[in-house]
């Protein structure tokens, strides 16, 4: 049996869980005989994206790229996550205008600022309150959460599982799955 395309739009703060939830979105997917791909950092701001950086103006690009990317694989039918800070709401409203009507799926990951922090599992809010590292998001870039996300996860309160397990609901409420 086939399945519809979407586009999953993570958006959460550095170290809210974003790849970590994708991830078991994506297994669940598999197992589930769902085609699907993880857009994410790891994948893309070191092959299409890696001449861009942080100021606010790469990062809109980032994600107007990304948007480009989700479009392509949608239209190819797959259901596809993409794993970005996405820190503006005016980019993430742009991304939901570009795709067809109903594929774009926005989940916030919401994991307060302060358990980010506290996981900090590369160093960089150490390094960015010690002003090492310049714009980063929740520190001195800004972040806009979320009015009206598709699906909100308060990923502090839940296991990864948990999250994908929602996920998984969300695009069978939806008739994607
Ligand atoms: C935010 C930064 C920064 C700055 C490097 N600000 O936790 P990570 O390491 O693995 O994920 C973060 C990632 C954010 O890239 P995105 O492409 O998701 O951002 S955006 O959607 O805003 O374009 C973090 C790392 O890159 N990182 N410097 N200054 N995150």
């Amino acid at each position: 049996k086939g399945h519809g395309a979407a586009v999953l739009w993570f958006t959460g703060l550095s170290g809210s869980g974003k790849s970590t939830i994708a991830n078991a979105l994506e297994q669940k997917l598999h197992q589930a005989g769902v085609h699907s791909y993880l857009l994410d950092g790891d994948n893309v701001r070191h092959g299409l994206n890696r001449d861009l950086g942080f100021s606010d103006d790469d990062r809109v690009e980032n994600l107007r790229r990304v948007s480009e990317v989700a479009a392509l694989m949608a239209d190819a039918g797959l259901v596809v996550l993409t794993a970005f800070i996405s820190p503006f709401r005016s980019e993430r409203d742009a991304v939901r205008q570009r795709l067809p009507e109903g594929q774009f799926i926005e989940v916030f990951i919401d994991t307060p600022l302060a358990e980010c922090e506290r996981r900090d599992p590369k160093g960089l809010y150490q390094k960015a309150r010690a002003g090492t590292i310049r714009q980063f998001t929740g520190i001195d870039s800004k972040y806009q959460a979320p009015e009206q996300p598709d699906v909100h996860l308060r990923a502090d309160q839940l296991t990864p599982e948990q999250c994908a397990e929602r996920l998984l609901a969300a695009l069978r409420e939806r008739g994607v799955i």
